[in-house]
């Protein structure tokens, strides 16, 4: 065979705050010849996803954190180029852990075959029919159990996960009411996606006030992408026996210190609101049935998928950075 040398991005140092460049670097590395059982990998495309975040701290809090200099790793979809693997040919389209590089060798046990629906749209395994469509998908019907009928609050709502939580609450009869960083996000939601209210958290002062205003019969689920002032505006605005899905608080992912907490939490004791944590990984037994749901709904053009598709690894740190201060609209991807 011939040597193959990975472009691979290596963290250099740990970013307290915010990260930036200089926390990173592309390294050429030597890729050994594929051994038993293992295969030869060259990516499409790879995501970029806030949990990448915590993965930079030296403690995760049950997570493995990412190893300096070394290749970072992600959800990546890729093409198999040299194959000593049983299942796994040259030219299957294999989705893996092996993202932050151009090609690299692994066993071929840790990645799975795709059939795609649609060969044009692999990019979708790593968003809407990958792991933020699922999150969205577990964590509403799991931990949100909406009923038609029922207002549902949804924060970065034009996001990966976002923007999936929105459409499959608006399909389950569900009044939605959105939160986003942009009038061109929230326009996105109200024309392609249905949703029925969309606030604009940094024009419209007071959030407690523009939620209460949105929804005047207030919010029964509430899905967290965010935290801090919209948990707050959230709890304010919640009807008695409400259901938190924290997904996740990335406004707090870059800040060096602890933020103070919402100042209101003795309301959920008398509202009783559940408040339920949770990671898509742990529910694998919805896959299959989050799969086929997604699938026939996305191939039917029922949920839309915006992406924001970033060209070359040189770019894919600026990619990740830009999730941080709201520069991707839906889903970010770093295409080879
Ligand atoms: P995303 O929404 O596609 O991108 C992040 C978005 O967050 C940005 O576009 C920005 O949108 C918003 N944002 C960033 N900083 C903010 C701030 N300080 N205040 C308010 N909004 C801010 O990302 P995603 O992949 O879908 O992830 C969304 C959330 O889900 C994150 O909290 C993530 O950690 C969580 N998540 C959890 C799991 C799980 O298993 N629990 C799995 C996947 C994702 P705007 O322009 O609208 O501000
Ligand atoms: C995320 C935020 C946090 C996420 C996972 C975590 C998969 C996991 C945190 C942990 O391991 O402690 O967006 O997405």
């Amino acid at each position: 065979m011939t040597n193959h040398i990975a472009k691979q991005i290596h963290m250099l140092r740990r970013p307290e705050g915010t990260p930036s460049q200089e926390h990173f670097a592309i390294v050429d590395v030597d890729l050994p010849a594929p051994a038993e059982g293992q295969v030869l990998v060259r990516n499409h495309y790879m995501s970029v996803d806030p949990y990448m975040r915590g993965r930079m701290r030296a403690q995760g809090v049950y997570a493995e954190p990412y190893a300096l200099n070394k290749a970072m790793w992600g959800g990546a979809v890729g093409e198999i180029v040299e194959s000593n693997a049983e299942g796994l040919k040259a030219g299957d389209t294999v989705l893996s852990g092996g993202a932050w590089q151009d090609k690299f060798v692994a066993d071929g046990s840790t990645m799975s075959k795709l059939t795609p629906f649609d060969k044009d749209k692999l990019s979708l395994y790593l968003g809407t029919l990958g792991m933020p469509g699922m999150t969205a998908y577990v964590g509403l019907f799991r931990f949100g159990e909406p009923k038609a009928g029922e207002t549902v609050f949804v924060s970065a709502a034009s996001g990966a996960v976002g923007a999936n939580v929105c459409q499959i609450a608006k399909r389950h009869g569900c009044r939605v009411i959105g939160s986003v960083g942009s009038n061109a996000k929230a326009q996105w939601l109200l024309d392609e996606c249905g949703v029925d209210e969309v606030i604009n958290y940094k024009t419209c002062g007071d959030l407690t006030k523009a939620l209460a205003e949105a929804a005047p019969d207030g919010v029964d689920v509430y899905f967290e992408n965010v935290g801090g002032e919209h948990l707050q505006a959230a709890i304010n605005v919640m009807n008695p026996y409400g259901r938190i899905a924290a997904c996740g608080m990335i406004s707090s992912y870059n800040q060096a210190q602890p933020i103070p907490g919402p100042n209101n939490l003795m309301l959920i004791v008398g509202k009783k609101i559940r408040i339920n944590g949770f990671i898509v990984f742990d529910h694998n037994d919805m896959r299959a049935q989050f799969l086929a749901d997604m699938e026939s709904w996305v191939s039917e053009g029922k949920i839309k998928t915006k992406e924001t598709i970033v060209e070359g690894l040189d770019n894919a740190v600026d990619a990740f950075l830009a999730l941080f201060t709201g520069d991707n609209f839906g889903k970010m991807i770093v295409k080879f």
